[in-house]
């Protein structure tokens, strides 16, 4: 009995919130044909681009390389590109020189849609059996979300959204601290840009109504479980974004049934800067670490990715930002 003591205090703290959600619910009549055109062939090309940079590791050539193929991409689909750059101590002691970059629709519109994904990929593959100091291709990890929302930016500027929507591509979000690192443990080690972003927001008093986090969204069977961060902050949106992607068929990759927390840009987000903001993330129950088998090893790779999974994700990101007008 003891034992929930504390969870009926924290129940009262909540009681506001479960009265007047966070994130309204909305009817559903959208025409899909009527939507900004999601082409998952282009989104397909958008991550491998990424990945011919090579890895996109904090302060390497590729990193470098494909920041600026990303900025004049978006500058050609967005209204306003911005790049926020900041300099970030990694658990290691290296200083990583990042890279958020900012692309807006409609930047004078009052109501806001934030939708974002890490373009960094991970220096290591430290779940890996062989080459683990080596760097990672992040096919799915990195580049999936990224693809996807290089796409919808490009869906927008064919048709405009009515409100005002941001997409934002966190840097040295996969510099973490490895299980077996020898360093001193570091808190806080992953997400350092949008953890740097939401204390010193790209405009001051920045104000979303709510967000979308994409995180390995890419690949051959992934499939996305209701995560439970984003559930208690943003419940309805996830119910939402879950129901939208059921009427438009993709059932079958966005599950009625829940999943483990996970600690990830969406978690800061919702944190420091209280966007009510979702993570759709590819977790499964058939391996240790909770992720795809791929995960932070050398395969994740262009063999791991799905169009019809970047297709999925990509519609129904788009149908649920529609709702929004
Ligand atoms: C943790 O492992 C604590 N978070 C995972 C965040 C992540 C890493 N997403 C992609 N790679
Ligand atoms: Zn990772």
């Amino acid at each position: 009995m003891l034992a929930f003591i504390p969870y009926l205090f924290a129940c009262q703290g909540n009681q506001k919130e479960q009265a007047e959600p966070a994130v309204e619910n909305k009817e559903s009549s959208i025409d899909p044909q009527s939507l900004p055109p999601f082409n998952a062939d282009s989104a397909y090309a958008f991550v491998a681009k990424q990945v011919s940079f090579g890895p996109r590791v904090p302060n390497s050539e590729g990193h470098a390389q494909c920041a600026a193929w990303m900025i004049a991409l978006l500058k050609s689909f967005a209204d306003t590109v911005i790049v926020q750059k900041a300099d970030l101590k990694a658990f290691d002691g290296k200083v990583l020189h990042a890279k958020n970059i900012i692309a807006s629709f409609n930047p004078q519109s009052e109501t806001r849609i934030m939708l974002s994904a890490h373009w960094d990929t991970r220096p290591f593959a430290d779940q890996d059996s062989k080459d683990q100091d080596k760097p990672i291709d992040g096919a799915n990890d990195g580049a999936s979300g990224v693809g996807i929302l290089l796409e919808i930016a490009r869906a927008y500027r064919i048709q405009k959204p009515s409100i005002g929507v941001d997409i934002i591509l966190w840097d040295a979000e996969d510099y973490g601290q490895p299980a077996d690192s020898k360093f001193p443990e570091m808190e806080d080690s992953y997400c350092l840009g949008s953890q740097y972003w939401a204390k010193n927001m790209h405009r001051p008093n920045y104000m979303a109504k709510w967000g979308i986090l994409l995180d390995m969204c890419g690949a051959l069977g992934a499939s996305f479980s209701k995560e439970q961060q984003s559930v208690k902050f943003a419940g309805n949106l996830v119910d939402r974004t879950w129901q939208n992607a059921q009427t438009l068929g993709y059932s079958s990759i966005f599950l009625q049934e829940y999943g483990d927390p996970i600690i990830d840009d969406h978690y800061y987000i919702n944190t420091l800067a209280h966007i009510p903001t979702i993570d759709i993330i590819h977790r499964t129950n058939s391996t240790r670490s909770g992720f795809g088998p791929y995960w932070h090893t050398h395969n994740d790779n262009m063999n791991s990715i799905d169009k019809n999974v970047l297709r999925a994700v990509g519609e129904t990101v788009i149908y649920t930002v529609a709702q929004e007008k």
